[in-house]
């Protein structure tokens, strides 16, 4: 028998634990809260987000900021850091003017069936569970999401084999997944200020263009506003976690790839588009299970890069 309430930080929840608290939270706070189910995944399941607005979030009188995360399925620590953000601008209001002034889009886990998976079966799967039913998409499923977006399909950091853990897909947008988010972006593209697409790991800001190293024409802007965020983040992190670095996606992370989430909103027009890669603190596949003693520690401190963004996106 479980004894009282234990928090969810403490370690991490599975699909069924983050879709309850959706549920809940929208239940509780319907007047600000609306849980939608943005499509069913191959394997059936509902890819779950709420809308947050004090006012309505219809009536588009306000700037958006949507956040995701769990696109890629062993990227543990994402999803909590966008639980912990509805946790803040739902039931903890520590800055409500946050809360006044945008529209909030929070979509926590945005691939379930590979998340499901790494609880299940594989810990350190990457990609969604698809198949196309050829006999090597079969025995190989799935699809690396951050590389399925239509910005440069394919051309580069990508693979043409289901097998690979980098497969494009057989087009853009062949995900459900993808499909998802792009339908988010295109809906709120005219309010959208700030876009955060939650990875890990690494502790870096990545802004676009990631499939070259160029700068968009924006560069200044992400830059500043990476930094602060950055800088805000430092200000509540434990001393031994690694400090952000803040860049260009090729730069910052060394590698190059098209087809990303964050490239494709910023070219259809979000202004502010980041990559976070969250903490790891091991290297290989243990960065992706970062202790969960550390759980809370990384939600609260970005959370606080979250405000300062909110804020600077605001103000621009
Ligand atoms: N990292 C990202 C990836 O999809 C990235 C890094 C983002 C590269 C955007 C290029 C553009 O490879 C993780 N951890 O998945
Ligand atoms: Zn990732």
């Amino acid at each position: 028998a479980r004894k009282g309430k234990e928090s969810p930080y403490d370690n991490y929840p599975n699909l069924d634990v983050i879709n309850s608290y959706l549920a809940d939270v929208a239940r509780q706070y319907p007047d600000r809260a609306t849980l939608v189910s943005g499509g069913n995944t191959f394997e059936g399941r509902p890819i779950n987000y709420l809308k947050i607005s004090t006012t309505n979030f219809e009536d588009e009188s306000k700037p958006v900021i949507f956040i995701d995360a769990g696109i890629h399925a062993r990227e543990w620590i994402s999803p909590p850091t966008v639980t912990w953000a509805i946790h803040k601008l739902l039931e903890n209001v520590t800055e409500p003017d946050l809360l006044e002034r945008f529209d909030w889009i929070l979509l926590p886990v945005v691939n379930p069936d590979g998340y499901e998976f790494t609880f299940t079966t594989t810990r350190f799967w990457r990609k969604t569970r698809s198949t196309d039913q050829s006999p090597i998409s079969n025995s190989c499923p799935g699809v690396d999401g951050n590389r399925n977006y239509d910005f440069f399909w394919n051309t580069v950091g990508t693979s043409n084999d289901p097998c690979s853990d980098i497969f494009a897909g057989s087009r853009p947008f062949s995900e459900i997944e993808t499909r998802v988010v792009q339908g988010i972006l295109q809906e709120n593209l005219h309010r959208l200020a700030l876009y955060l697409t939650m990875h890990s790991y690494g502790s870096l800001i990545l802004y676009p263009w990631g499939h070259d190293g160029s700068l968009s024409n924006n560069a200044f802007a992400l830059h500043v506003v990476g930094v602060a965020m950055a800088d805000a983040i430092a200000a509540h992190a434990l001393p031994f976690f690694p400090r952000y670095v803040v860049g260009n996606a090729v730069l910052a992370i060394g590698y190059a790839a098209s087809g990303a989430a964050e490239d494709y909103a910023h070219l259809i027009g979000v202004p502010l588009s980041y990559t976070y890669e969250l903490p790891g603190l091991a290297g290989g596949l243990n960065g992706f299970h970062l202790d969960p003693i550390y759980i809370e520690q990384v939600c609260r401190e970005t959370w606080e890069g979250i405000v300062v963004g909110a804020r600077r996106a605001g103000d621009l």
